[in-house]
């Protein structure tokens, strides 16, 4: 299987339903599947950035094996845009919709009125607390834990860290309970100071917060940094301030670009713990799917990260995701929410 990770954004956000010819149908799928043309909503908070990008490309790329018309409506870290989206979808009579991201609290009562007008929902890293919608993440406290042992081995159990966060976000959430439980079994690890920043800016303006946060606290060593627009942004403030050579960053998320950042000659960023975002959303698209076709889908659907170390990366030569893709299974391919007359490559 080939990730085109790559793939342009242009051309996965706005497949709109007006003027699009009607998918073709699959043979041997249920109904609706079995005719095509089934309509999807793709509502997302957030779509700058490389995950995004890729997660999007991901579950274009499932659709269209589909037979799914799928209409991505773009994220502009707008809570009420996101609401209006969500209605917008409901008048258009979409069958599906996937929420990724948002804030549960602007959301909610627009998702209850989707699964009352009968349109199968389900959320990507948003906690709707809804028995009707069925939730998929990346087993964040796993991925926490992962770059967080990382960060032991090469650095010992006493440390003096910087933290990055903003609190509201589902995965970010769940990456700080392990951050906290990873304080209290390791006392010598003193967070010195906390900050972050989750915009359409987001890597700059955390660079902007870690020179100050650097400034004011110089033995500070580590860095946790669990998205990787945060890890680019530390990193960029390590750089302009001269002490590349003296921190290492641990984050969650990977990209080609990141790679590229990782393993260039005397990078900080020391490991990341992370899933192929596009097979996150190819899972995402498969499970509507099967809520379409009237099957049971788990409450809540996990797609397992890998860890990625500085050195391993670098001994592997890896310099895309597609070379990920093709020496970590995982990163090519999920089992996760599927089917016999499910496609099973997207490329
Ligand atoms: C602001 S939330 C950012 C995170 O969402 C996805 O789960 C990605 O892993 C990213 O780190």
């Amino acid at each position: 299987m080939k990730y085109v990770n790559g793939l342009a954004a242009a051309s996965v956000l706005f497949v709109g339903f007006a003027g699009c010819a009607a998918a073709a149908g699959i043979d041997g799928a249920p109904a609706p599947f079995n005719k095509g043309g089934v309509k999807v909503a793709l509502i997302s908070y957030i779509s700058a950035g490389d995950f995004f990008q890729s997660y999007q490309a991901g579950a274009q790329a499932q659709a269209s094996k589909l037979g799914i018309d799928l209409r991505i409506f773009p994220g502009k870290q707008n809570a009420a845009e996101q609401r209006e989206q969500i209605q917008q979808a409901i008048n258009l009579g979409v069958a599906g919709i996937v929420v990724d991201h948002g804030l549960p609290e602007s959301i909610g009562d627009v998702v209850q009125q989707a699964v009352d007008a009968g349109i199968k929902v389900v959320a990507f890293d948003v906690n709707l607390n809804n028995p009707a919608v069925p939730q998929i993440e990346q087993s964040d406290h796993e991925l926490a834990r992962l770059a967080l042992e990382q960060a032991v081995k090469e650095n010992g159990s006493k440390f003096q860290a910087g933290y990055v966060y903003v609190a509201g976000f589902a995965p970010l959430d769940r990456r700080n309970e392990t951050w906290e439980k990873f304080k209290s079994d390791n006392p010598d690890v003193v967070e010195k100071t906390r900050f972050g920043v989750v915009s359409d800016t987001t890597a700059t303006s955390t660079a902007d917060q870690a020179k100050a946060a650097f400034i004011a606290n110089p033995d500070i060593k580590v860095v946790f940094a669990p998205y990787d627009e945060f890890a680019r942004g530390v990193k960029l403030a390590a750089r302009d301030l001269g002490i590349a050579d003296k921190i290492r960053i641990y984050s969650a998320d990977v990209s080609t670009a990141d790679i590229q950042e990782i393993t260039e000659e005397g990078s900080p960023w020391a490991a990341t713990a992370a899933t192929n975002p596009a097979v996150v959303g190819a899972v995402s698209i498969r499970a509507v799917a099967l809520k379409i076709a009237g099957t049971d889908v788990p409450r809540q659907i996990v797609v397992k990260p890998a860890l990625l170390t500085q050195a391993a990366l670098r001994e592997a030569g890896v310099k895309t995701i597609d070379e990920l893709a093709a020496k970590v299974r995982s990163f090519s391919t999920s089992d996760a929410v599927t089917a016999d007359w499910i496609p099973a490559n997207l490329y």
